[in-house]
């Protein structure tokens, strides 16, 4: 027997309760102070713009590297995406690395949610411990502006349910079958201050979820420490993997620490809690990584002279 093709559904416009086995849509779940909290916080830290592929090899650099369509921060958890995101079964171990706390606000917040959680899924007990936090918005330079307020079509592969915080701009989020179409299934335009549960085979198995546009205005307006990026939407996706595949950065393995060294040196410009890790390099490693900084510090002061 073949299933019928879905037919494009309209997209809902975010100002109702949505609530669907394996998905609940909350507006205003956020309060207004805590939306202006996260606010505050995404404007203090640094987020990087990650490659999804990196080479190990020094010779050929970045010959297979394709930037991620946003800038992006991780906490508790930082799921490089060179190093492949958690997903289970196969996909676990040398991938996450530990990361900061959760700011109290975002606490707060999954706090009041524990309830709805558990009416996803009575049977899972964890609470959210890693989350990746997105900034949509546009490049801006000399040239025209270049919009990268899009995320790809993918499922999240941790254990039980997924939340997800909207702050800014509305986004329209779709959720699609690629095997049956490529025509959204359900469609919402996730507004300021909403919250969004997935969970069970429908919405975490058999749909993958998308952000295909993002809408413009002015308010809330976003300030962001990245260079060059206008900022318009900010969402935070929480997720829990196994406190036991959390690793230390000494604990990752020789090739993992290698592809992600320079965004951890990176991160640690500005936070106490990466300086620490790196201190955790082994030592030799660490030596080395310091000798190869020293001689490219001089290459490029002869290279300047
Ligand atoms: O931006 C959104 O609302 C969706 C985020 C998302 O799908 C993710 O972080 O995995």
């Amino acid at each position: 027997m073949t299933r019928q093709s879905p037919t494009r559904a309209l997209p809902e416009d975010g100002r109702s309760l949505i609530e669907r086995s394996g998905f609940s849509y909350l507006p205003r779940f956020i309060g207004a102070e805590e939306a202006d909290a996260l606010i505050a916080y995404f404007g203090g830290i640094r987020p990087l713009w990650e490659q999804r592929h990196r080479d190990v090899d020094h010779d050929r650099p970045g010959e297979h590297s394709r930037r991620l369509t946003r800038p992006v921060y991780w906490l508790g958890a930082w799921q490089f995406a060179c190093l492949g995101y958690y997903a289970e079964p196969d996909h676990r171990e040398d991938r996450c690395l530990r990361a900061e706390p959760f700011p109290r606000v975002m606490n707060t917040i999954l706090d009041r949610l524990r309830p709805i959680l558990q009416s996803h899924d009575e049977t899972f007990e964890d609470v959210p411990n890693s989350c990746l936090i997105n900034y949509y918005g546009r490049e801006v330079g000399d040239g025209p502006p270049r919009d990268y307020a899009r995320l790809r079509m993918h499922r999240d592969g941790e254990p039980g349910p997924v939340v997800m915080f909207s702050i800014g701009q509305p986004g329209l989020l779709e959720f699609v079958d690629p095997d049956e179409s490529d025509a959204a299934e359900l469609a919402v335009w996730t507004r300021h201050r909403s919250v969004c549960v997935l969970s069970g085979p429908e919405f975490k198995d058999r749909l993958y979820h998308r952000i295909t546009q993002v809408r413009f205005g002015d308010e809330p307006a976003i300030a962001s420490r990245i260079e060059g990026f206008d900022v318009r939407r900010v969402s935070v996706s929480f997720r829990h993997v196994p406190e036991a595949l959390i690793s230390e950065f000494d604990e990752l393995s020789t090739q993992s620490r290698a592809l992600v060294r320079d965004y951890v040196e990176d991160l640690a410009e500005d936070s106490t809690h990466f300086r620490a890790q790196l201190e955790r390099s082994p030592v030799l490693e660490h030596k080395e990584a310091l000798l190869i900084g020293k001689r490219a510090s001089r290459a490029s002061d002869l290279e300047n002279a």
